[in-house]
């Protein structure tokens, strides 16, 4: 197998994917040497199959707004792979979704899901419906309108989305209520990120940042560095950026930064509980701003529009928001500024250009699918405790949470150690769950 010459088939019949074929760019150039050990998989034509859905699912979501007018929107589910478990990942609300953004999602995820040493294939789905200024009412009919034609097309052990970008806990709620009545069952296993009193997991919400937080501490140790008073900048303000100050600030860390899409606020003093609060009121507001939390605590956060987090003098970035929202001139930004790690929160949110000048200018770099692993597991064993019909307390779902991103970090060690001895976590991550993927396709024949 070369690289470049599966990219240029998918070039040629995506053309206009730019993510996708990012992504998948991103992975082959990870596994090629590797892959090519393996005679028995090339044979299977492994590749070939892994970088395309197993099917996609597009239909139009008609729904009515505050002042009665009818509005079209198009939703989509893809589902990726499911070699190692049921289809598995979430749903993204955002003016930007395309089926390209949705598959190098669902592409991904196939990799994280079998990081996590839990049983679940790949998925991804979502709308380009844009949330920003939708009242809550809209908020719910439009969820409704899309899971009359989603219903259908999932099931606990088919299927199971969740939450991302533009879906959090009040969606999934919405979304849940609609698909109960329309499959007349008490599926709680059909969706994750429930409400925690209807079969939600506890510390759901939190896992995402909290297991990024316990990666970042494992690759810190391994560098013989510890999280204690380091500066930490990061984007955004939604549920994983809010994850990630909570647990940052607990381990001692100083969240310095803050981001949202209209610029950055600068928290010289570090975050405080009452800001890291104030995070939720912001999502939950559909006003999509940071400057809000400048007005909001004003002398304490200090806002700048049109700025990055990647601005901001810190140790550590984390991107917490979107794909390619880190670029190279960013990365240089924060080398100059004295920055010395980059744990990518979101998926995919460092450019390419930005990861090799990290990684050849001796700046420690992990990718989301290590990093941000610690959402879809927890997800994982929310599927666990409703197939049980129990429900875990706080101490043991942290405590399952820990010891899976210490096993996704012993993976990527495992896969990653260069000859020299430095970790390369981006291979390392790519070739542990390719592995783990392509066996399992293998194994189970040409289907
Ligand atoms: O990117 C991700 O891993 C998620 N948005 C979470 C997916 C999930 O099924 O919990």
């Amino acid at each position: 197998m070369k690289t470049a010459d599966i990219m240029a088939r998918i070039e040629a019949k995506y053309p206009l994917e730019k993510e996708y074929l990012q992504a998948v760019q991103e992975v082959l150039e990870s596994i090629e040497e590797v892959y090519n050990r393996h005679p028995e998989f090339e044979r299977a034509k492994i590749v070939e199959r892994m970088v395309e859905p197993d099917r996609i699912f597009s239909f139009r979501v008609t729904w009515v707004d505050d002042r009665g007018e009818v509005r079209t929107n198009t939703g989509y589910r893809i589902q990726f792979n499911s070699a190692i478990g049921p289809y598995k990942g979430g749903l993204r609300f955002h003016k930007a979704v395309t089926p390209s953004m949705l598959k190098f999602l669902g592409f991904e995820q196939t990799f994280k899901n079998a990081l996590t040493t839990l049983p679940m294939g790949g998925a991804k789905g979502g709308a380009d419906f844009d949330p920003t200024g939708k009242s809550d009412e809209e908020i719910m009919r439009f969820c409704q309108a899309f899971m009359l034609e989603l219903w259908n097309c999932i099931g606990p052990d088919q299927d199971i989305p969740a939450g991302d970008v533009g879906v959090g806990g009040r969606e999934i709620g919405y979304l849940y209520g609609m698909y109960k009545k329309l499959a007349r069952q008490y599926n709680t296993g059909v969706l994750t990120g429930k409400g925690a009193t209807w079969g939600g997991s506890i510390l759901r919400p939190e896992a995402t940042g909290f297991g990024a937080l316990y990666f970042t501490q494992h690759l810190l140790h391994k560098a013989g560095k510890d999280i204690k008073g380091c500066r930490i900048a990061l984007s955004g303000f939604g549920n994983v950026a809010w994850g990630a100050a909570t647990k940052a600030t607990e381990l001692g860390a100083k969240v310095v930064a803050v981001s949202g899409p209209d610029g950055v606020c600068e928290i010289p003093g570090g975050i405080t509980k009452e800001m890291i609060d104030y995070m939720l009121v912001m999502r939950a507001s559909n006003r999509n701003r940071v400057q809000d939390m400048a007005d909001k605590f004003p002398g304490e956060a200090v806002f700048t529009p049109g700025k990055k987090a990647w601005s901001v003098k810190c140790d550590i970035a984390l991107p917490c928001a979107f794909q390619n929202e880190l670029s190279e001139d960013d990365a240089r930004e924060l080398k100059a500024n004295g920055c010395w790690c980059c744990c990518e929160v979101s998926n995919m949110g460092c450019q390419p250009g930005a990861i090799h000048f990290f990684q050849s200018n001796g700046v420690l770099f992990a990718p989301g699918k290590a990093v941000n692993a610690g959402g879809v597991a927890t997800s994982g064993l929310e599927m666990t405790q409703n197939a049980e019909h129990i429900s875990w307390d706080a101490s043991e779902v942290d405590a399952k949470l820990h010891f899976i991103m210490k096993s996704i970090h012993e993976q990527c060690v495992k896969y990653g150690t260069q000859p020299d001895g430095s970790i390369d976590y981006v291979k390392g991550a790519n070739i542990a769950g390719f592995m783990k993927v392509a066996t399992a396709m293998l194994e189970q024949g040409t289907v």
